[in-house]
């Protein structure tokens, strides 16, 4: 593929300094911004966030800020996970659905107090849907996108780098909670949180000035760490099951086909703008469903568009991502897979670029 022309549209990141350093190889767009997506090599890089410690420029998960007193309301309009529990300094994975259940994105929203929250978007243009919620419905809120860009800090010596810049209170943060931490005098939030399954943290940096001073001093105290740049891996992310909007779902999707029902509370989530559509479509259940699916045989190339999936000379799906996995000698791949072939074991073909492959739906991710 040909490289990319920068422009003002193209946005770069308080850390693409640092990215470009570090010798970036291939990068993505992602929210109209730069997300790295290669430095090694996917599989070096892969060996690498297994084994080590990274530091990734994730500033693409941009904030839409809810500010006010009906702040809380409206986060609830916009997912039907039920947040009446949830509390100023955790986290929740939240699918966003619009009027008629589809997904809209698939962020992380930070409750910061009953009337500050951060919802840590996907790619898509949420700030506009939530906008437009919060003017139609006369909401006493001001949303926005702050100058806040997460740095995610991922791999088994997470934790060891991190006690290093901000102290052994690092260590007590749990998963998908956030306390605040201080880096030349500003109060960040550090979430224990991330886009792969290797553990670590998320880094809410607060003004782009501090982007750099806080990219090197991780490197600096990590360099006997063997800590690296990287960026959310291809294989790992697939091995663990973390799905992709855009690639693997689109509106197109409910939460419940694309697995995402355990993040739903449709009866209690009063207020969901997409609550009636959801009881209406879920009642019986779907119809398809994403699956991990194994396919035969040697590296595939990257999905850059759906590969039709076969049973029986029948279509009954397609897949979205897929690579290459070294741990596992397979290719591992997500997909959505029609309800009369997504149980385990079933044997499918799937439609590559270079031909048609045995593939399996398997019992769970690869994780
Ligand atoms: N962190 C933050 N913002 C983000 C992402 C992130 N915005 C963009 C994108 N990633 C949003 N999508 C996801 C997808 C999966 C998860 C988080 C955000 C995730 N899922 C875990 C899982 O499915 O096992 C845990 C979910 C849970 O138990 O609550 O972590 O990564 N800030």
């Amino acid at each position: 593929m040909a490289v990319l022309s920068p422009s003002r549209r193209l946005r770069r990141t308080p850390f693409s300094d640092g990215v470009e350093a570090a010798g970036v190889k291939a990068y993505t767009v992602y929210n109209r911004m730069l997300l790295p997506s290669v430095f090694e090599s996917v599989e070096a890089d892969y060996r690498h966030l297994k084994d080590h410690v990274q530091v990734w420029d994730v500033a693409v998960e941009r904030q839409v800020e809810l500010r006010g007193p009906d702040a809380g309301r409206l986060m609830q309009m916009l997912t039907p996970r039920d947040l009446r529990r949830m509390l100023p300094g955790q986290c929740y994975y939240v699918p966003i659905v619009d009027e008629t259940g589809g997904m809209l994105n698939d962020p992380v929203a930070v409750k910061l107090s009953e009337d500050r929250w951060w919802i840590s978007i996907a790619d898509s243009d949420l700030l506009l849907w939530v906008k437009g919620i919060a003017n139609g419905y006369r909401l006493d809120v001001l949303v926005d996108e702050p100058d806040i860009s997460p740095l995610a800090i991922q791999g088994p010596k997470a934790d060891d780098l991190m006690a290093r810049v901000f102290g052994d209170r690092i260590r007590d943060i749990r998963f998908f909670k956030f306390d605040m931490f201080q880096f030349m005098d500003k109060d960040l939030a550090i979430a224990r949180s991330g886009y792969s399954k290797q553990g670590g943290f998320e880094i809410y940096v607060d003004g782009a000035e501090i982007g750099m001073p806080l990219w090197n001093a991780l490197f600096d105290a990590g360099e006997d760490l063997n800590v690296r740049a990287g960026c959310p891996n291809g294989i790992e992310r697939i091995e663990a099951g973390l799905l992709s909007y855009g690639n693997d779902m689109t509106d197109d999707n409910t939460p419940h086909e694309c697995g995402l029902g355990r993040f739903c509370d449709t009866q209690t989530a009063i207020g969901c703008i997409g609550r009636d559509a959801l009881l209406r479509v879920t009642k019986e259940g779907p119809v398809q469903e994403i699956r991990p699916i194994s396919i035969d045989g040697d590296a595939v190339g990257p999905c850059d568009r759906p590969w039709p999936i076969f049973a029986g000379g029948r279509r009954v799906g397609q897949v979205t991502s897929a690579a290459w996995s070294p741990d596992f000698s397979t290719n591992v791949s997500i997909g959505m897979v029609r309800m009369t072939h997504w149980d385990p074991g079933a044997p499918l073909e799937v439609e590559t670029p270079d031909g048609m492959r045995p593939a399996m739906v398997q019992e769970s991710f690869w994780l």
